[in-house]
């Protein structure tokens, strides 16, 4: 449909046509949705790059790194402080988020550890058992309540922890916890890195943008080290661990005949009874009076994430298509937690018949039906919402379901990565880490992250992933990304059709797609464990900097990414921003992020927003850590 030059000027271009065909059909009827709103806002350039100060009321300030009136702010905060002041509080802010959805999944853990939450309990024993080991709780002769009863306590202490150093960091290559002993960047506890960013960057504290940043690695480490990682390691072991399973995606797995409830946001708590509810004979056969002939759940964002990994519910879409859902005219129940939930939804809503409900004390949106979700009562809360949108089926006006569903395969947590590599009794990194070294895989790339509409939505991700692969990189994809990578088709077996003979060869033997769907954006603490696990398999250096992998987020938009990217960095990797970078209103901090980080943790940022040339910076690092490892 456009032209692939002047795919990157378009701002406000929804990912298919039938996205636009529905944003057209409705902006008619004069529903405004974000690719519309994204146009009327252009980024203010001070903003933009970083360099808007507004931590005290002597500014806001606003300055020009080398000007000669405006270098800093009224108490005298050069360009680079300012920027990596609004860094450091983007990091911390992502950092929060990710960890507060981790505290929320602790109490739960215990809660249900405890018998106190019925409809939960420790599904997976064998990785409880495995994570007991690795935060050293005993397990002999305890049953797995009591073995969870002490993890759980063990990983809640982290958050409030005042001093020492998390959990989860002891589970890095030994090389990478010297590393970030050295530079004074283990973090101490998830909470107090976050408060203590905070404090940091309030008025006339840290001046030093070295030091900001460094703090910055703390924070960001005690998100993917920490809340991140608890999210996803109890997630498993309360809901079980992904093993690949067949799915489709894309707003045609909206069904015109069946009550459609669409879960959206990132806590898999609710979303998990829910999908447990529409299987309740009394609401089925209540949805068949109503006319209906079932009920069909799907997901949206990271919690389409969750549950498509572990049940195989069906992606209706990403962070962009949420007011599109709705504008099919299918959408009977529109259900949300937190994180990435756009708050124009019940203005959108109000010209369908779709009910929003919102669900979480942390937040409201007003306009929106709100209906608190405690755990102790979680499966009737769950059976409500899903009545509520049996009740509203009968009021549908005109739908319009255009987009085709479609096929993709997701499951990849890190165990089964092992695990279909060499089978149950040899499952290893071994054949990965023999085919790295051997060449038929060059590297692997991480391609995570939002979709953002200041950029062609989709396009960026799946474009940089046709050429990733092309050129032998295996692609390890989470979040949004990988919704967008399932909806190019990318995340079948078939795929690999499109991947060069190295990688192909590979994907066939395995029966496996050149791209691997690892779940939710807490999810990329996948990511780090299973680079780990290359480290300590052997053959490829001895820490995480030394392995030819990079992280890449090429439609970011969220400050969680920012969180991610920076935690990669602190822990060896490249990362590839694309879009935007916020902070390019000053040349010294963008210097240090793109370079001079290096020398701190092995890794950096980089800067580029065209997908070719973001592969080609990818290709060539991955082939420079080859080479460095004296790999051909
Ligand atoms: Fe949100 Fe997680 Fe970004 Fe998607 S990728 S837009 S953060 S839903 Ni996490
Ligand atoms: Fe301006 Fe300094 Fe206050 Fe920031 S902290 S708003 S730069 S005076």
């Amino acid at each position: 449909m456009t032209n692939d030059s002047d795919v990157l000027s378009i701002t406000g271009a929804p990912s298919s046509l039938a996205d636009t065909q529905l944003v057209e059909r409705i902006s008619l009827d004069e529903v405004v949705t974000v690719f519309q709103r994204v146009r009327d806002m252009k980024p203010c350039p001070f903003g933009q790059g970083g360099v808007c100060c507004r931590t005290c009321f002597m500014g806001p300030c606003r300055v020009t790194e080398g000007s000669s009136s405006r270098a800093t702010g009224v108490c005298g905060a050069t360009a680079a402080a300012i920027a990596a002041k609004n860094f450091g509080r983007m990091i911390a802010a992502g950092a929060a988020a990710h960890s507060d959805h981790g505290r929320e999944v602790v109490l739960l853990f215990l809660a249900a550890a405890r018998g106190e939450v019925p409809g939960y309990e420790i599904r997976d024993e064998g990785k409880l058992r495995m994570l007991a080991r690795v935060v050293g709780v005993e397990v002999d002769g305890k049953d797995k309540d009591e073995i969870a009863i002490e993890v759980g306590e063990r990983l809640l202490a982290d958050f409030g922890r005042q001093e020492g150093e998390l959990t989860f960091s002891a589970r890095a290559p030994e090389s990478r916890q010297k590393l970030w002993r050295r530079g004074g960047i283990v973090p101490r506890g998830i909470d107090r890195e976050i408060v203590e960013m905070m404090h940091r960057t309030s008025i006339g504290v840290d001046q030093d943008y070295q030091n900001i940043i460094r703090h910055g690695c703390r924070t960001a480490l005690a998100d993917g080290w920490g809340g991140s990682m608890i999210a996803t390691e109890l997630q498993d072991i309360l809901f079980g661990t992904p093993v690949p399973l067949r799915a489709k995606v894309n707003l045609g797995v909206l069904k015109e005949d069946q009550v459609n409830i669409i879960v959206h946001g990132h806590e898999p708590l609710l979303p998990e009874m829910i999908v447990l509810a529409a299987q309740d004979e009394e609401l089925l056969s209540l949805a068949r009076a109503k006319g209906a002939q079932g009920i069909n759940i799907a997901g949206i964002c990271c919690t389409a994430n969750e549950i498509l990994m572990r049940h195989g519910i069906p992606v209706a879409g990403s962070f962009l298509q949420q007011e599109l859902a709705i504008m099919t005219g299918a959408v009977d129940v529109m259900v949300v937690d937190l994180q990435c939930v756009m708050p124009s939804l019940p203005t959108v809503a109000r010209c369908f018949h779709t009910e929003v409900v919102t669900t979480s004390e942390k937040a409201q949106i007003p306009g929106a039906t709100h209906m608190p979700f405690h755990t102790g009562s979680a499966l009737e809360r769950a059976k409500e919402i899903v009545r509520r949108g049996i009740e509203n089926f009968p009021n549908r006006g005109p739908v319009d379901i255009a987009e085709e569903a479609i096929d993709m395969v997701a499951g990849f947590s890190h165990e089964t990565i092992r695990y279909i590599q060499g089978g149950r009794f040899r499952a290893s990194y071994r054949p990965l880490n023999d085919n790295i070294m051997n060449g038929r895989i060059r590297g692997v790339v991480g391609v995570v992250g939002c979709n953002n509409p200041r950029v062609r939505a989709g396009y960026v991700h799946t474009t940089l992933i046709r050429e990733l692969i092309a050129n032998n990189i295996l692609v390890l994809t989470t979040g949004c990304g990988a919704i967008n990578a399932a909806r190019a088709g990318l995340l079948v077996p078939e795929a690999a059709e499109m991947a060069g003979s190295g990688l192909r060869e590979v994907c066939e033997a395995l029966g496996m797609p050149p791209v691997l769907h690892m779940g939710s954006c807490v999810d990329n603490s996948r990511l780090l464990i299973a680079a780990t696990e290359m480290v300590l398999e052997g053959g490829l250096g001895d820490d995480l900097s030394e392995l030819p992998v990079a992280g890449c987020a090429p439609e970011w938009m969220s400050e969680k990414a920012v969180s991610i990217g920076q935690y990669f960095v602190a822990s060896g990797v490249m990362v590839v921003f694309g879009v935007a970078f916020p902070t390019m209103g000053s040349q010294v901090l963008s210097d240090y992020l793109f370079n001079g980080i290096e020398d701190l943790t092995g890794g950096k940022w980089v800067y580029e927003p065209d997908p070719l040339e973001m592969a080609r910076l990818l290709i060539e690092h991955i082939e420079d850590k080859r080479k460095a490892l004296g790999l051909r």
